[in-house]
């Protein structure tokens, strides 16, 4: 019962456009990530996180990227009246001035796409966003062992299951 769509405008390009040479202070910290162990074979994995702007414009996120995976999107999960759980793609994220996102389990998370190797407990993945007006955040996920936690919809198979 899995709803993915592919293809949303979430990567635009070109995203810093012509004023390369203003200096901009950073106002997004990105913090708390972790990740979860992919089974063998499973090519697609979970991010989490906390985004914070601390700065007195909106920002926009305009791509992902992490050097484990071909590409990176942000899926939110609910459920609804009827207990369904569905996800989709997040056309657009926005932050507002003093907004805290949180990225976590049954809402919104990162999708990573075309996972090069197996992510395994302990390891780490560097996982770097671009937002407009903004120089590059990275935070680092944190592999948790699939035994640590309970299942859950998110979890990286339901993601490959039709
Ligand atoms: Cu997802």
């Amino acid at each position: 019962m899995t709803v993915m769509k592919r293809g949303i405008a979430l990567l635009a390009t070109c995203a810093l456009g012509s004023l390369g040479s203003v200096s901009v202070q950073a106002a997004i910290e990105a913090d708390a990530g972790w990740s979860r162990q992919t089974p063998p074979g499973i090519t697609v994995g979970v991010g989490y996180f906390t985004l914070k702007n601390t700065g007195s414009k909106t920002r926009e996120l305009l791509k992902i990227t992490a050097p484990q995976a071909a590409a990176i999107e942000i899926d939110r999960t609910s459920t609804d009246a009827q207990g369904v759980t569905r996800m989709w793609p997040v056309g657009k994220l926005e932050i507002a001035p003093g907004q805290t996102v949180k990225l976590a389990p049954n809402g919104l998370h990162i999708m990573l796409r075309g996972l090069k190797q197996p992510l395994l407990p302990g390891q780490t993945v560097p996982v770097t966003m671009l937002f407009a007006d903004e120089p590059p955040v990275t935070v680092v996920l944190q592999v948790r062992a699939l035994s640590d936690m309970p299942m859950s919809h998110d979890m990286p198979m339901s993601h490959e299951h039709h």
